[in-house]
């Protein structure tokens, strides 16, 4: 008997209709870095309009070690709470010429939080050491990663739609380029950045 039921037809319609629904999807390549040695640090968001950042209840750390911000860059979404450690064996301060801060200097095993409201890129620097020099970029998209050292970097959970991949480097022209994730797939983008 070849009877089907018009509740089993409509289940086999839902069903398939289930699986062509939205899937994220990933965003990866690759950011060449001209004229620098390494592609390492550069920041790479997905940015459109409307879209809506959480930013994580416990604070992002920052450390202070062997005389460096770490990491060197450090990208997060706006309203998040950062908090600067120092894990080395001398005081530290920090304070951001963008931000509008000086949290002061303190000894080691001591932390500062300081909370971003605003996106934008904000160098950290140290009174007591000249040299040290880190960044908090404060994103208003919740889709972003940074570059390893080969430049290469990877976005995941991307909703399906219009993009505009924007690449942020503390030595290079900031670049853009119109993306497009379509339901479940991997989306290529490579970019060239250059002074
Ligand atoms: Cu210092």
């Amino acid at each position: 008997m070849s009877f089907r039921s018009p509740f089993t037809a409509a289940a086999v319609f839902l069903g398939a209709a289930a699986l062509t629904a939205a899937q994220p999807g990933t965003v990866s390549g690759k950011v060449t870095a001209k004229g620098l040695r390494t592609s390492a640090d550069i920041v790479v968001s997905l940015e459109a309009s409307g879209l809506k950042v959480t930013a994580p209840k416990a604070p992002v750390e920052f450390d202070q070690k062997q005389m460096k911000f770490i990491p060197h860059v450090l990208p997060v979404v706006v309203g998040t709470t950062v908090r600067f450690l120092n894990s080395d064996t001398v005081a530290h301060n920090v304070f951001s010429p963008e931000g509008g801060y000086n949290l002061g200097t303190w000894p080691p095993g001591q932390s500062k939080d300081h909370v971003f409201k605003k996106p934008g890129v904000y160098t950290q620097l140290c009174q007591v050491h000249p040299e040290m020099e880190g960044y908090v970029v404060v994103l208003d998209t919740p889709y972003f990663a940074t570059t390893n050292k080969s430049g290469a970097f990877e976005i995941k959970d991307v909703p399906p739609g219009k993009y505009k991949l924007v690449a942020w480097s503390e030595k290079l022209k900031r670049v853009e380029q119109d993306v497009t994730v379509e339901t479940g797939k991997p989306t290529t983008a490579n970019l060239t950045m250059s002074k």
